[in-house]
């Protein structure tokens, strides 16, 4: 389990773009949401803490990691 902070997560379409740039990297990965905190909790399958990270922030979003993992 993979936790991000992403302050700049800040209504339902930054959620729909960080979940696709997210599944893009790891096709079966558990992502959940939180729009109040700005956490992204993420179960990975094979993606890494570093190579989900990327992907967020390819995406145009700042992730910072709240839980071990990078
Ligand atoms: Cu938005």
């Amino acid at each position: 389990m993979t936790t991000f902070e992403v302050i700049d997560m800040t209504c339902g379409h930054c959620v729909s773009i960080i979940t696709k740039a997210v599944k893009d990297v790891d096709q079966g990965a558990k992502v959940q949401i939180d729009l109040a905190t700005h956490r992204v909790t993420i179960d990975p399958t094979e993606a890494d803490a570093a190579a989900l990270s990327d992907a967020i922030r390819q995406a145009g979003y700042t992730p910072v990691a709240v839980e071990a993992g990078i």
